[in-house]
């Protein structure tokens, strides 16, 4: 069975892993959200696509969800000593990840290119395609203006209000390589990631949205809301202020038109009849991830329902 998952960073990383182990490699395209990339340090850095590529090649350090195990930040330190601002956490190996992606960049090489070189170079056997290889930046409106995505995430730690966001480029941004034949597959999988900063700008690229929502296969979105809480990050603020309950619900009416099925978590059982109202179907699990076992197990009963 062919299976596209569309993903951010850590949730639609730990994902993407028991998708690998429950279908194996050849099977899996994994479209990866690039609203969150920046430059830094003269470096292209691409977090969401870092984070399913570390993950995918066990490389990832488990506990924050992003970056390598076992890093170093010699670099780092010297960069402060120079009076660089290293607010944004880079190790030394992962530093090799951006200056290699950086340096094909330049030579003219796509995003989409350049990712594939560097997921080969790791050993990840799915194929990860970033949503575009153009121009695509997330921009978060608050009380404070607008910041860049990194700017509101890290460098301020999601803390301000979201009032509204821009996907800078995405009006004139083309699908990758492979995006859009990849939304044909027989199941496609939108991963419990933050509804607004992982799968809107993804869905915000050209014809994205659109091939979605006639999508031959099943399509399947997991909810990143349990029991009224984000498993990560600031999902939970965000659906509040722009209006929308913060449950599963909320985030199964914003996904109502583009999925068949939706995934809530065993704690939102007692929303499964109003989830169905909106014409979805409804399946309830363990959607808690943790390690690969619980990856594994919720790959295996999302392929089920295809
Ligand atoms: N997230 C943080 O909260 N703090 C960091 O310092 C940080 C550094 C970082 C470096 C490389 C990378 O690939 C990801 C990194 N992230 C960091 C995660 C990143 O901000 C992601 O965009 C978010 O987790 C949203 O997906």
């Amino acid at each position: 069975m062919n299976v596209t998952l569309l993903a951010g960073g850590v949730g639609g990383a730990r994902l993407a892993h028991g998708l690998d182990l429950a279908l194996g490699a050849p099977s899996l395209t994994v479209v990866v959200n690039v609203g969150d990339d920046t430059q830094l340090h003269g470096l292209a850095i691409s977090p969401d696509i870092d984070t399913v590529v570390y993950t995918l090649a066990g490389l990832n350090d488990e506990e924050r969800g992003w970056g390598l195990r076992g890093e170093s930040y010699a670099t780092l330190s010297a960069l402060r000593d120079l009076g660089e601002d290293t607010w944004f956490t880079l190790g030394d190996r992962d530093l090799a990840t951006h200056i290699v992606r950086t340096q094909r960049l330049h030579r003219g090489e796509p995003l989409s290119a350049v990712t594939a070189h560097l997921a080969r170079a790791m050993g990840v056997g799915p194929r990860v395609l970033p949503a575009t290889d153009d121009h695509l930046a997330t921009l978060v409106d608050t009380p404070s203006g607008r910041l860049g995505f990194q700017e509101y995430f890290v460098g301020r730690q999601h803390a301000d209000a979201v009032l509204g966001l821009h996907f800078e480029g995405a009006d004139a941004a083309r699908p990758a390589p492979g995006v859009l034949d990849a939304l044909a597959a027989e199941l496609v999988v939108l991963a419990p990631s933050n509804p607004f900063l992982s799968i809107e700008p993804l869905l915000a690229v050209r014809g994205v949205r659109e091939a979605l929502a006639t999508a031959p296969g099943r399509r399947v979105a997991v909810s990143p809301i349990v029991g009224g809480q984000a498993i990560k990050g600031p999902a939970a603020q965000i659906l509040e202020t722009l209006g929308h309950e913060v449950s599963a619900l909320g985030v199964a009416r914003i996904y109502a038109d583009l999925v068949d099925v939706m995934v809530i978590d065993e704690q939102d059982a007692h929303l499964a009849g109003p989830v169905a109202d909106l014409g979805l179907t409804v399946h309830v699990t363990d959607t808690v991830m943790g390690g690969p076992p619980g990856r594994e197990r919720l790959a295996r009963e999302l392929l089920a329902l295809a």
